[in-house]
């Protein structure tokens, strides 16, 4: 006989990015029956819903990937920073290298999930009716899964096609002579412009802030290359994981003000030719903390854009002489030829601080100077960043709280993992952990770990029920804050700040740091796992195994 108490998985895991597959592969080796299901009909989180013309990481390999032997030793890249195709390639690597394929469910969106406070279960509703019962909830959605898209009078009079960005359809858009009228000039923006610009007929790019961009320095790997490196990859793997970006390195000790102006300009010189984020995350020590230190990095990023764009207008809009927010405040895109687009003569800048936008026609945005034709919009427009994906899943807690309710006076998470009163769920890469500011999969793999050894312990302790204490979750979201407060993240409009979302509750969504996250977390299991509680079993009959 069934015993409605036992539940039909230990653990259901829902997305197959990064996050998600390092749990699962984690789980199922700690002997979990265990689960991962996504709406997506591929594995790779971000790169199945980012399928745009030149989509690619801003994060250089072999940093982005995983440091699971088997599935590095048997994988070369072909770029340093690869598309989107290839990461999805690289995923169905892992999945078949791991043989992680029986275990997930792909094209299954959970449309609710709810805690049965009597069964100590989660009950998740799939698409499509069927339900599903769980000890432990994982959601593993990433930071950016709910696309945010603007209200804007008109947009369904429009006659033409639009998309947001990480809405792209998965058939490809042919941009050859198109009208393209692209919002947003973020990182997503700067790379559908990047491609749009090469054969669009026309490209009008509505810029309302814009992009400090960093030249990537894109190369080309071979794999005679890569077998020669990885003698250093286990080193690199374990370095990653002891700097406050999940890179190779991070900022320097010495302030920007300790320096003569030769030696700042030398150090800013090096990272700007070598390339990628490194000029955000191997900067100064006082980067992101000191406004006058942020002014001179500031300083050199706009001289050296300047001297691309030979339009004294232009060069104004693109890169203006007073910063619009410090540098680094916002995540710096990386472009490939972003800003040599502007001298093209199908490529137009729209500056939507003096020109705004006033409704979309059949045919054309009104501006308030005029029309720009267009037969396709792109919404490069951004995220409902840590909250919008897990809010969508319908979470109800353990008294039918929904995490909506929980969250409307703001975000609040134990280790942003937990919350309390929504007993047995974990999600990773969520709010209030380093997921924005940390390399993907070095965070993946910390919170991935220290999950599976939570769930370990409550096993081998024989308890199947925790939550997360009010106290501890209140201490942890207002040690966030107070970091946060010591920064200069707090000077800017950003979706770090939760500012880019009208009504959003102004806060920094994540820790800013992964190896001081990484120690307080390993603290926080040695000490029994304080902060939270936890109980013996519902029903014994049916502990996890
Ligand atoms: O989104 P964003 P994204 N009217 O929020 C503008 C990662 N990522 O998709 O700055 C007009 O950064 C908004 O303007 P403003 C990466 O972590 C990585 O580009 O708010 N414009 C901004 O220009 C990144 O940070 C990669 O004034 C409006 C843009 O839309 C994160 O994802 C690639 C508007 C949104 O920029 C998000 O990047 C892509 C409005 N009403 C993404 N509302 C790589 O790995 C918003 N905007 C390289």
């Amino acid at each position: 006989m069934s015993n409605r108490n036992c539940p039909d998985f230990d653990a259901v895991i829902v997305g197959a990015g990064f996050s998600g597959i390092y749990l699962l592969h984690k789980l199922r080796d700690a002997g979990f029956r265990v689960l991962l299901v996504d709406a997506a009909a591929q594995p790779g989180g971000i790169w199945y819903w980012n399928c745009y013309p030149g989509a690619r990481v801003d994060s250089q390999v072999p940093l982005y990937e995983f440091s699971i032997p088997e599935v590095w030793e048997s994988w070369t890249w072909s770029e340093r920073f690869p598309g989107w195709e290839e990461l999805r390639a690289y995923f169905r690597h892992v999945c078949d290298t791991l043989d992680l394929w029986p275990l997930i469910r792909l094209g299954s969106r959970v449309e609710r999930a709810g805690f049965e406070e009597g069964a100590g279960l989660w009950q998740l509703q799939l698409e499509g009716e069927e339900t599903i019962s769980t000890r432990y909830l994982l959601p593993a959605l990433g930071f950016a899964s709910k696309p945010y898209i603007p209200d804007i009078p008109g947009i369904e009079d429009f006659e033409g096609e639009w998309f947001h960005t990480a809405r792209w359809p998965q058939k490809g858009i042919d941009l050859d002579g198109r009208k393209v009228a692209l919002i947003g000039t973020g990182a997503s923006g700067v790379q559908v412009a990047q491609e749009a610009a090469k054969s669009a007929e026309t490209l009008t790019l509505f810029q309302r802030t814009p992009i400090l961009a960093l030249p990537m320095r894109q190369e080309q790997l071979t794999r005679e290359d890569q077998e020669h490196e990885k003698h250093r990859y286990p080193a690199i793997f374990v370095q990653r994981r002891q700097t406050s970006g999940g890179f190779e390195c991070q900022s320097l000790e010495v302030s920007a003000l300790e320096v003569d102006e030769k030696v700042r300009n030398a150090h800013f010189e090096d990272l700007w030719q070598r390339g990628g984020l490194r000029f955000w995350y191997h900067n100064f020590a006082d980067l992101l903390i000191n406004r006058e230190a942020n002014r001179h990095a500031y300083d050199f990023w706009r001289d050296k854009v300047r001297a691309r764009i030979a339009d004294p207008g232009l060069a104004h809009k693109l890169a203006p002489s007073e910063p619009p927010h410090p540098f680094g405040t916002k995540r710096p895109s990386l472009e490939q030829g972003y800003y040599e687009i502007f001298a093209q003569d199908n490529v137009a800048l729209v500056d939507l601080k003096a020109n705004p936008i006033t409704r979309v026609g059949p045919h054309a945005i009104t501006t308030e100077d005029g029309e720009v034709e267009c037969d396709l919009i792109v919404f490069a427009t951004g995220f409902d960043a840590g909250r919008g994906g897990l809010i969508d899943m319908n979470i109800t807690g353990g008294d039918g709280l929904s995490l909506s309710q929980a969250w409307e006076d703001g975000l609040r998470a134990y280790l942003g993992m937990a919350v309390s009163g929504f007993p047995n769920m974990l999600f990773a890469y969520g709010p209030l952990s380093p997921s924005g500011f940390s390399n993907g999969p070095t965070s993946a793999e910390i919170q991935g770990d220290w999950i599976c050894d939570f769930l370990v312990w409550m096993r081998s302790k024989g308890l199947d029920l925790f939550d997360a204490d009010p106290q501890a979750e209140a201490s942890w979201t207002e040690m966030v804050a107070q970091v946060g407060a010591m920064t200069l993240f707090p000077e800017a409009d950003s979706w770090y700040m939760g500012a880019n979302i009208p009504g959003k509750k102004r806060q920094l969504i994540n820790f800013p740091s992964v190896s001081g996250y990484a120690a307080f977390c390993g603290e926080v299991a040695l000490d029994g796992y304080r902060g939270f509680t936890a109980s013996t079993p519902a029903n014994k009959d049916c502990a996890t195994r």
